[in-house]
């Protein structure tokens, strides 16, 4: 798989101090390991690192050696990483702490030295990697079933194995995919395993979703994830979405609303309620682009941050995209309704909270270009409007822009990938990072 190639790491710390911008916290992601640690992690903490000198450096904080008064010998280190243990670690593992061999032209007595920075100091936590380690467990193994959209017909969903786990990132075989289909490249899907678009077997019978019927003659071939004894997940091994009440006042088919284009992640579109599901599930189409026969809606939760009240976008200075045929100049919401002769989405349907998250403009992160969601890309955030962040792969063309939510579990800190072993994609072509033409046909991608 892509992900055991080796190739030489991107340099993270080199890349944000040229850039002089910030990470993003990894405070802002629920999801991440040592999110919740996060807070006992801040600058001045003493913490011990395997000395050497010859290694890369690694990232997310800059640590200063004992010893050296000035930042010449600073080094980028991960502090997920192995090589980074609080204080006191070399004493109980019964290694020797010693200082760089630079340092020992500068600093005599050592010891007395080291015993005098290190009074009052503040270190790391001590269960930091068993935390670490904790974070990471991954419910999934290989041969779990799973039911998860049909990135080749997207209204759909369809029967999937695990095959592989990342991070909590899990790549999905679809079961009757089949050999000839493994060419098309629309075998496989990867997403976190709290992702929206993921569900234990079973799901789509319960909210009345579409699923593509498992065709048992195709061959699953001798992959390995097909070799396991089968085993279907159960709701707790997933995310619980909030309840939402479908009571007298809920989402009605053809209603009106704006819905972020699953198939084109930067725009958000003029849409309409094609179907009510169970358990607060909708399908949405999007205005004036449809095929007609209901294979390109989409499903999405009424707690979804993907579908928005109308004049949402007019409201926030974002570009609505808007159905074939009409004027920006000239469209507006209101004549719109009246012409199509329907109602709009009541405002208090959609779930526009703020959050209160802690991301900023400039910022950057690693995120999963949901387009080919095998890819953790090095970005950007572009934008932050309520809970939405417009997120810009760094390199790539703004076309490639993506709307996720700030709570998303496809966008992590950086240094995650470095931190579960995931291949990070790093920007295309030199910086600055601006121009860069798509390879091929300069067309997007035409499913997920
Ligand atoms: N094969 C695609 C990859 C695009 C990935 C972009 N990620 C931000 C292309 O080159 O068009």
């Amino acid at each position: 798989s892509v992900q055991n190639v080796s190739l030489p790491g991107f340099d993270w710390g080199s890349y944000l101090e040229k850039s002089g911008l910030l990470a993003a916290p990894v405070s802002c992601f629920r999801h991440a390991p040592l999110c919740a640690q996060w807070d006992d992690v801040y600058v001045g903490l003493k913490v011990e690192v395997l000395n050497t000198r010859t290694t890369s450096p690694r990232y997310m904080a800059l640590l200063r050696y004992e010893g050296f008064e000035d930042d010449t010998h600073d080094l980028w280190c991960n502090l997920g990483s192995a090589d980074v243990h609080p204080i006191g670690w070399c004493a109980v593992n019964s290694k020797l702490l010693v200082p760089p061999q630079e340092v020992q032209q500068y600093v005599k007595d050592w010891k007395s030295y080291l015993m005098n920075r290190l009074v009052g100091a503040h270190t790391l936590p001590v269960d930091f990697h068993i935390k670490m380690a904790e974070s990471l467990h991954c419910p999934f193994r290989q041969g779990v079933r799973v039911e998860v959209v049909d990135r080749s017909q997207v209204c759909r969903n369809r029967l999937a194995v695990v095959d592989t786990v990342i991070g909590g990132r899990l790549r999905l075989l679809y079961v009757d995919a089949g050999l000839k289909a493994s060419a098309e490249m629309l075998s496989d899907f990867w997403c976190h395993m709290q992702s929206p678009l993921v569900h234990h077997v079973g799901w789509s019978e319960t909210v009345g979703h579409l699923i593509k019927e498992t065709d048992m003659k195709v061959k699953t071939g001798n992959h390995p994830a097909f070799r396991q004894i089968p085993e279907n997940s159960i709701p707790e091994q997933f995310l619980k979405l909030r309840t939402v009440y479908m009571g007298a006042t809920f989402f009605e088919e053809g209603m009106k609303l704006e819905a972020i284009d699953p198939l084109n992640l930067g725009n958000i579109c003029v849409a309409s309620v094609r179907k009510v599901l169970l358990d607060g599930y909708i399908m949405v189409g999007i205005d004036g682009v449809e095929i007609g026969d209901g294979s390109d809606w989409f499903c999405y939760h009424a707690s979804s941050h993907a579908i928005l009240p109308v004049g949402y976008c007019e409201n926030n200075q974002i570009p609505l995209t808007i159905p074939p045929g009409y004027d920006h100049a000239t469209f507006s919401w209101q004549k719109y309704l009246e012409e199509t002769g329907s109602l709009a989405a009541p405002r208090r349907l959609f779930n526009t909270d703020e959050l209160g998250h802690g991301f900023r403009p400039g910022m950057k992160l690693e995120a999963v270009d949901l387009m080919e969601p095998r890819l953790v890309c090095v970005a950007t955030v572009q934008r932050c409007v309520g809970r939405l962040l417009l997120l810009h792969f760094d390199g790539w063309e703004p076309e490639f822009d993506q709307w996720v939510d700030c709570q998303s579990p496809e966008i992590y800190p950086v240094g995650w990938c470095e931190i579960t072993g995931y291949q990070l994609q790093p920007p295309i072509g030199p910086e600055p990072p601006q121009g860069q033409k798509r390879t091929g046909t300069g067309k997007k991608p035409k499913h997920l």
